[in-house]
């Protein structure tokens, strides 16, 4: 099977890595794509940084800082220092030594005239990630928090002022500009699951989907949609997800969150949905909207727990088949 998964940084990463874990163990041919979202992408100190993709590009890799979720493991912050010293990157947004080799290589490309799905094919060309990364567009479409102080990106609120400044809206100035990528089309259009990882539904997910034609890439998709709840037990398992589902009115919980990403057969996306056996009381009601929502234990802690939460996702895709 061709498995599609949508989503962002580090819910995603643990995702995908429990359904490599899972087609590993399984020893299936199965193969896994991931539409990733580039909305978090920043320009500092003159270079692209892009936290969505290189937090699955370093845990498919095995480099990854497996404590913060973001970066390599191992770093050093020599030259952030010197860039804070020098007044080109803010003191309160940290590149690593080693992390900073990969937003150089990607931006000496993007100059080259490389595109985005260029750069993530040249990136992950480096190390057998087990999955092929798209990029959800090739537009450089950044998200812009609006609050009552004024209009930010979305690194600035979320890393400077760790999203306590309540936001009004998130949004993608010109997104209408914004296609889907070739790669990510490809796969949508050829999968036999698709599967929305735990990710911040509004800030992961809500960009991918906000691609002009996404949408109905996914309503037209002949693979069942599956998603999982990056909510459990009303919260968030790790960041900062609350904040951002408060601020556009969406309660944070499983099923809150199953409702607002809404029934593919009511115009939305989902056809199925994953919540943990604490929100288990979400099953029916949900069910009964049109999302085959199952109950079954959804916190990621290791290989054997994200290969199970892999496993029951696809058990329920292929009911939906
Ligand atoms: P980010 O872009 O780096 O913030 O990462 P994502 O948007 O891909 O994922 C963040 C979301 O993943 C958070 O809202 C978490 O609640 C969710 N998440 C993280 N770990 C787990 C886990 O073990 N289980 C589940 N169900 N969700 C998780
Ligand atoms: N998150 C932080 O909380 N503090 C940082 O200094 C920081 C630096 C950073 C550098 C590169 C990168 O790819 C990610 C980085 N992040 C940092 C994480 C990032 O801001 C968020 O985790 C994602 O954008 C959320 O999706
Ligand atoms: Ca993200």
């Amino acid at each position: 099977m061709r498995i599609v998964v949508i989503g962002g940084g580090v819910g995603c990463a643990r995702f995908v890595l429990g359904l490599r874990e899972h087609i590993a163990r399984d020893s299936s041919d199965d193969t896994i794509d991931v539409v990733v979202n580039t909305a978090d992408d920043w320009w500092v100190s003159g270079l692209r940084i892009a936290p969505d993709h290189d937090s699955l590009l370093y845990a498919l890799a095995g480099v990854n800082d497996t404590e913060r979720g973001w970066g390599r493991a191992g770093e050093t912050e020599r030259v952030s220092a010197e860039l804070a010293a020098w007044g080109t990157a803010p003191d309160w947004f940290t590149l690593g030594d080693l992390d900073l080799g990969t937003h150089i290589a990607r931006t000496a490309w993007l100059r080259e005239g490389a595109s985005v799905s260029d750069v993530y094919r040249r990136l992950g060309s480096r190390w057998p990630l087990g999955a092929t990364l798209h990029p959800a567009t090739d537009a450089e479409i950044d998200t812009q928090v609006v609050t009552d102080s004024g209009r930010m990106h979305f690194q600035e609120w979320w890393v400077r002022h760790r999203s306590r400044l309540p936001a009004r809206r998130f949004k993608q100035s010109d997104i209408e500009r914004a296609s889907v990528t070739s790669g990510a089309r490809d796969a949508i259009e050829n999968a036999d699951v698709i599967l929305v990882a735990p990710s911040n539904p509004v800030v992961s997910i809500g960009p991918v989907l906000a691609v002009p034609g996404m949408r109905g890439l996914l309503k037209d998709a002949a693979a069942p949609i599956v998603g999982v709840s990056g909510i459990i037990d009303g919260s968030v398992v790790r960041g900062m997800a609350d904040a951002c589902l408060t601020a556009i009115g969406v309660e944070t919980s499983a099923r809150a969150v199953a409702e607002h990403y809404g029934a593919r057969r009511a115009g939305g996306i989902l056809d199925g949905w994953l919540v943990d056996e604490t929100d288990a009381a979400a099953t029916d009601p949900l069910t009964a909207l049109g999302i085959t929502t199952r109950a079954v234990p959804l916190w990621m802690r290791d290989p054997d727990s994200s290969a199970q939460v892999a496993r029951d996702t696809l058990a329920l895709a292929r009911t939906l088949r």
